[in-house]
């Protein structure tokens, strides 16, 4: 077993991209200015970046992750995506706490099945795009570069000013930044909003952004499960649906956890072209936490629907070792990917 503390950067993110320097060195002014980012508020000297400590948390207990195949490609295996969380990079502005995420929205190939791949437009060379953290009355500053073959814009869902709402397409090649302040604390999700709006997201560029109360919230085995949809042939009509970017990985790859060990997803419907999908986990019942925007439950229930863009907390802890299924209670959704289950490990 090892132990992960809670609320802290307990994974690194790998940037799959060069221009893009490791995310604990600042970006040196030739590199800003490569980007076009030099003079648009950003001094590249005098620029001091520490990571978060993740301080005096209780501990969450984890199962460590058994070999699974990476054989989806760089950044698109599920299995990393479940529990990584982007913490940015973290300094003091006039007494203030600036969290800095860079984003380069790119292209690759995800294999949907043995048989069957797909041009991905993504974030950070993975779908969904990087999980983004910030804790209420942070400022977000988000660098963000475009690399795909369109252009592209990057929109948070919170509260800021109309100039960063990200609605405004930023083209091949250029840059941009978009800074807030974090609020209000809850489960939200950032995407491109460049038109055809459906087609960007469905491509794969949209990603989930956690905002974290003052305070915290208890210590949990945390993960993210986004839901989503791919249009292979165009019809206006999802062919394929996946949990984190890669059908069935989850039934193939059962997410390990431990009996008795309390359960936090983060689960949000970015599945365009339908209406709504519901959740469901079988044997068991979730505390709901409504866009995790309260720190007491709403519900309990063992399905939930969700439209599309809606994210909720579901918190539950399992009795009984054994493996279960999560999925769409609409099978047919289910059945084309969207499918995953938990393998309960004792703690007997
Ligand atoms: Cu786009």
């Amino acid at each position: 077993m090892q132990l992960f503390r809670n609320k802290a950067p307990t994974v690194v993110h790998k940037m799959q991209n060069r221009l893009i320097p490791g995310k604990d060195k600042p970006w040196s002014r030739r590199q800003l200015m490569k980007l076009g980012l030099a003079g648009a508020g950003l001094t590249g000297a005098a620029i001091a970046f520490q990571t978060l400590k993740p301080g005096t948390t209780p501990l969450a207990r984890v199962p460590p992750l058994r070999n699974f195949d990476g054989a989806t490609g760089p950044g698109m295996n599920p299995m990393s995506v479940l529990r990584d969380f982007d913490y940015g990079t973290v300094k003091r502005e006039n007494g203030r706490t600036i969290r800095e995420f860079r984003i380069v929205a790119g292209t690759s190939t995800i294999q949907l099945n043995s048989a069957v791949s797909f041009n991905s437009w993504n974030f950070n060379g993975r779908v969904p795009g990087p999980t983004l953290r910030a804790k209420a009355g942070d400022r977000v500053r988000v660098l963000f570069l475009n690399q795909g073959g369109h252009s592209h814009s990057l929109h948070f869902h919170g509260i800021h000013p109309a100039e960063v709402d990200g609605v405004r397409p930023v083209s091949q090649g250029a840059a941009a930044i978009y800074e807030f302040d974090a609020e209000p604390f809850g489960v939200h999700l950032y995407h491109c909003h460049t038109a055809p709006v459906t087609r960007h997201i469905g491509k794969g560029l949209y990603g989930m952004f956690i905002i974290d109360p003052p305070d915290g919230r208890p210590p949990a085995d945390e993960m993210v499960l986004i839901m989503a949809g791919y249009d292979v042939n165009e019809d206006k009509r999802n062919e394929f649906y996946a949990f984190n970017g890669k059908p069935d990985y989850y039934m193939m790859h059962p997410i390990p956890i431990y009996q008795n060990q309390l359960i936090r997803l983060y689960v949000l419907n970015m599945i365009e072209l339908d209406p709504a999908a519901t959740f469901h986990i079988h044997a068991n019942f979730f505390r709901v936490y409504r866009t995790g925007m309260s720190l007491t439950p709403s519900e309990q229930s063992d399905v939930i629907t969700m439209g599309t863009a809606d994210r909720h907390i579901l918190e539950f802890s399992y009795r009984y070792p054994g493996k279960y299924m999560f999925h769409p209670h609409q099978d047919a959704i289910a059945e084309a990917g969207c499918m995953g289950q938990f393998e309960v490990i004792s703690q007997g």
